[in-house]
């Protein structure tokens, strides 16, 4: 099992001007103080740091203000890193930053799944859809529009390099603890047919067996799953360092549960982690919530052997 395991590596990626709030800039500082690094190498892997990446300057001319134009600098810098770090055969995981990141990271990942023939699948851990368009946004937030982006959704040209516009089919998209929708991101949802958990719906059922579904999907086409988890997934209760807080969000049991079933499962190759605002944190207690959970995704388990049927 241990010899299969890819080498992790971790690439800071501190964009801020997707969201309306500065601070997520200083999110890939505060994972790495709180121990991240070294929480990987205890689990027995190979972990090599990246830093944080440079966006691609913008056009001569362009307004410093420009936050389209700032984020078209970080997703090309991104798409290609990321696809880079796929190609190398690395576990990537994507330190942000704002949520606008998953532009780039998800566009380099689908690109070398293209190319390897790997039908990719992504889970969407949010408060929010993220699926608004330049059209629909209330905000104009970028960072409330990566999950369209990725579904194909227009309006978005020149963000990536044509090279790495490779929309994912949204039925393999699933957002997943949603609360928070805007008018124009429920219609879309609806109308492009991805699969939405929502609270009530966790509530109702349950995160095990809403999951279960998800990773059987997968399983049965050996597909690649991408996870994109936004802080505000989390209830604020325990992870409060966000912009973007909403109430009612998973429990720190529940989250840890997704994790553990996903590294059971083994089809998890690729991770962003997003919105941490350290500005918004208390004592470091969501940097650490946030290392915790990524524990669990990478193989931490509470009993040292698989977990048991019953
Ligand atoms: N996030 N739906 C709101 C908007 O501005 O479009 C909130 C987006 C939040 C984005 O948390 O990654
Ligand atoms: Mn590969
Ligand atoms: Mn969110
Ligand atoms: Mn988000």
């Amino acid at each position: 099992d241990d010899a299969t395991r890819p080498p992790i590596q971790l690439l800071g990626v501190p964009v801020d001007v997707g969201a309306g709030q500065k601070g997520a800039s200083m999110g890939p500082a505060a994972l790495r103080m709180v121990g991240l690094l070294e929480t990987l190498e205890e689990l027995g892997f190979a972990v090599r740091d990246l830093g944080d990446l440079t966006p691609k300057p913008s056009p001569e001319g362009t307004d410093p203000k420009d936050r389209r134009a700032q984020i078209t600098g970080w997703c090309h810098a991104l798409a290609e890193r990321s696809y880079g770090m796929m190609r190398d055969g690395a576990f990537p995981i994507f330190l942000g930053g704002d949520h606008s990141l998953s532009i780039g990271s998800v566009s380099g990942v689908a690109r070398h799944c293209n190319e390897t023939g790997r039908p990719l699948f992504v889970l969407w851990l949010d408060a929010h859809g993220d699926f608004n368009t330049p059209t629909t946004s209330p905000s104009g937030n970028i960072h409330g529009m990566p999950a369209a982006f990725l579904c194909g959704e227009e309006g978005f040209d020149g963000i990536v390099p044509d090279a790495f516009r490779a929309p994912v089919d949204p039925t393999r998209v699933h957002l997943f603890g949603i609360r928070s929708l805007d008018h124009g991101e429920r219609v879309l949802l609806r109308a492009r047919g991805v699969d939405v958990a929502d609270m009530r719906l966790i509530d109702e059922y349950g995160v095990a067996a809403l999951l279960r579904r998800i990773i059987e999907k997968v399983q049965a086409v050996n597909g690649h799953l991408h996870v994109s988890l936004d802080i505000d997934f989390l209830d604020p209760s325990f992870a409060p360092a966000v912009g973007t807080a909403v109430p009612g969000g998973a429990t720190y049991r529940e989250a840890h549960l997704i994790m553990e079933m996903l590294h059971d499962a083994g089809v998890v190759g690729s991770l962003d982690i997003v919105e941490l605002n350290p500005i918004l944190d208390e004592r470091g207690k969501s940097a650490h919530a946030l290392v915790d959970l990524v524990a669990s995704l990478l193989g931490r388990r509470i009993l040292d052997c698989p977990a048991r049927s019953l």
